[in-house]
């Protein structure tokens, strides 16, 4: 299953690791790159000398191509991108926003421009401004979404523009990797089952949360503030929840997640930690090495396309 995208970063297999805030460090990335796929460093909201940090680490655990996912809200997003210029990582993904702005200076020295996006506008919109590759992403995914289905966004997006689109949310398994083809992706980027892999350096009981989840608990909150994020239920979803059908003011509900995702991540505070996944969290099952994750997607496809065409007969 090799595809453009495998050209134009230089991997072995058509999958990029989502860049999950606090989740997805040097290790994660490392790893992730280490077994033929692409590691992303979540710069998230970290202020640029920690992200420089970040890069030199999975420069020493790896020497297959990486890169680094830009939170475009982000505070530090202006020295992240710097830092970023600077460092040269093979590829950057951005979230949130519009990275126009910063497409030049980063094509200038060599690195590969990867927009997150939510609509076809805006793939269409990233494809003039220079960028490389498009990753949809549909709202299965965790996080930070928009309103679209993984299904009908990346059918759109692929007839819309002519670069590599890779596909996003709810790809749990090598099955959602075969749709994902069909629909006219040439990758995948998978996030919640990379927080699931041995290197993943969240903490165990974030873990163990995405592996408990069932199908309907990645809930969604935040609709009414602008910000939709999808997160596994619990106390803090349901404050959130509680908050918005008060009719409480934007600064009071944006305050109660403040602080969540460190809460999740670093001490394993389940109940108010933000513990941000996507729908496919009920897919996730075992923790297991990033490199068997990504093998996993890849092989004994062939078992599965054959299976289709004896349905279709
Ligand atoms: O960015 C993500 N996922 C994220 S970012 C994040 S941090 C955060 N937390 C709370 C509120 C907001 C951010 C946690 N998870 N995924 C990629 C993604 N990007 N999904 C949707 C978009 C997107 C949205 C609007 C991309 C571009 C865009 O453009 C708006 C514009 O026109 O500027």
């Amino acid at each position: 299953m090799k595809t453009r995208l495998c050209e134009t970063l230089g991997i072995e297999y058509p999958i990029i690791q989502g860049g999950m805030a606090w989740v997805a460090t040097a290790e994660l990335a490392a790893a992730v790159s280490n077994g033929g796929g692409i590691g992303l460093i979540a710069a998230g909201s970290a202020p640029a000398d920690v992200v420089r940090a970040q890069i030199k680490k999975a420069k020493e655990l790896t020497d297959k191509p990486f890169g680094v996912n830009v939170m475009m809200m982000s505070p530090f997003v202006e020295e992240v991108m710097q830092v970023i210029i600077e460092e040269k990582p093979a590829a950057v993904a951005t979230g949130a926003g519009n990275p126009s702005k910063y497409i030049p200076a980063l094509k200038e020295v060599g690195i590969k421009v990867m927009p997150v996006i939510a609509s076809v506008a805006m793939a269409t919109k990233m494809e003039k401004s220079g960028a490389d590759v498009i990753i949809a992403e549909g709202t299965e995914a965790g996080g930070h979404i928009g309103e679209l289905t993984t299904m009908v966004l990346v059918p759109q997006v692929a007839d819309a523009v002519s670069l590599p689109v890779v596909a996003a949310g709810g790809i749990a398994d090598k099955r959602g990797a075969i749709a994902a083809f069909a629909l006219g992706a040439e990758g995948i980027q998978v996030g919640t089952r990379f927080i699931c892999s041995t290197e993943c350096i969240a903490h165990e009981n974030y873990k163990q949360a995405v592996i408990k989840a069932k199908d309907r608990d990645a809930v969604v909150t935040g609709r009414t503030t602008g910000a939709p994020v999808r997160a596994l239920k619990n106390k803090l979803t349901r404050e959130y929840d509680k908050l918005e059908k008060s009719g409480a003011s934007f600064e009071e509900i944006e305050q109660l997640g403040i602080g969540g995702l460190r809460r999740a991540f670093e001490e394993g505070d389940v109940q108010t930690g933000s513990l941000m996944a996507g729908q496919s969290a009920a897919m996730v099952n075992k923790i297991e090495p990033c490199a068997d994750i990504i093998r996993s997607y890849f092989e004994g496809t062939e078992e599965i396309i054959e299976n289709i065409k004896n349905k279709l007969k």
